[in-house]
């Protein structure tokens, strides 16, 4: 009768359940909140990257986990927030290499100058072989990459003048990364380099404490450098990537369905990531011509000299890198290059 009735409902509710979520893994996931600071403005491409993310991991965790990102450094700068994440005070940063040097030496490799040609051999070495290599040695140190994301080709800033050259760099006050090797190229190029974390930047700039700094165009724009900037060179001197890092000690407590979860959206988000990136470009470069900036394009002949004055820094920083990981990113390029 009636009783029967109902379990047979019961039954039928329960397989509906299992059908509609994605089977008994889903006990193992949690409620999370899950902290993601980053240096940049929403407006970032990085802004679309994590929303894309969080999506994903709403639609995969059935609404139990989340994510709650922190802007402008709100929670300290790229290796404040790493070092947050290794002692396992923090769950997720999304960082710039280049500051974590001191941490993983290896990354070093991403800040060798003119070392990608373009966007497309940059998404080859990091989504391929060479970026797992790097990614794989990131749990010795606490950290767990999920991801490379974009910031993009650096270019040259500056309140003094148009930099059409090496010559006219020489002097200028720039800030660098806290890297040696961005020290070293700057100082290369006769700039009087002075390393700085990122949030100081934007002060510096407007009290002339320096005169110029580098960074991707969208990072320009969106951390409205513009205000304080009046000339921009396209340089493209370097391709530094954001990694998107998971406190190693945190990661160990995810049970491994919650684990697939943030791989799986962290590369949903890059995919997102990276297309605003390279759409918000060429709109980027508009709105700091708007607010003012003078844009200088280097001539092929500007941009060797500027090639030649940096290229001792391949060798003088192979050994800090590691040799093997230089020769494995060069043979990598080779391969790619078809040479
Ligand atoms: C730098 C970096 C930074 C980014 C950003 C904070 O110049 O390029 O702009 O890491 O996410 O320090």
């Amino acid at each position: 009768g009636n009783k029967m009735k109902s379990t047979i409902l019961k039954g039928l509710a329960l397989a509906l359940c299992a059908g509609v979520f994605s089977g008994p893994a889903l006990a193992e996931i949690q409620e999370r909140t899950i902290r993601v600071s980053n240096g940049v403005a929403e407006e970032h491409p990085v802004g679309n990257g994590v929303k894309a993310m969080t999506e994903c991991m709403a639609d995969k965790s059935g609404g139990k986990m989340k994510l709650t990102a922190f802007w402008s450094g709100a929670l300290g700068g790229d290796l404040d927030a790493t070092q947050a994440l290794r002692s396992g005070t923090q769950e997720m940063v999304i960082t710039s290499t280049s500051p974590l040097v001191g941490i993983a030496p290896a990354l070093g490799v991403f800040d060798l100058p003119f070392l990608f040609s373009d966007e497309k051999e940059a998404d080859a070495i990091l989504d391929g072989e060479f970026g797992k290599y790097i990614s794989d040695q990131m749990p010795g140190h606490g950290l767990v990459n999920l991801a490379y994301w974009e910031n993009g080709f650096r270019n040259l800033t500056n309140s003094q003048r148009a930099v059409a050259g090496v010559e006219d760099i020489k002097g200028l006050k720039v800030r660098v990364m806290q890297n040696n090797i961005f020290l070293d190229s700057f100082q290369n190029l006769g700039a009087n380099a002075v390393p700085m974390a990122f949030g100081e930047v934007f002060t510096a700039l407007e009290t002339g404490a320096i005169d110029g700094q580098e960074n991707p165009v969208v990072t320009i724009d969106t951390s409205k450098f513009s205000e304080v900037q009046d000339h921009l060179t396209l340089s493209r001197h370097a391709y530094t990537p954001f990694m998107v890092l998971y406190s190693k000690p945190l990661w160990d407590q995810l049970d491994p369905e919650e684990q697939a979860i943030l791989q799986e959206c962290a590369v949903v988000g890059r995919d997102v990531q990276r297309k605003a990136s390279r759409d918000l470009g060429a709109e980027s470069l508009e709105n700091v011509k708007a607010a003012g900036m003078e844009v200088t394009e280097l001539t092929p002949e500007a941009q060797a000299e500027m090639r030649e004055a940096v290229k001792p820094v391949y060798e003088k920083h192979a050994a800090t890198i590691g040799q093997e990981v230089v020769d494995k990113m060069m043979a990598e390029l080779k391969k790619l290059r078809g040479e």
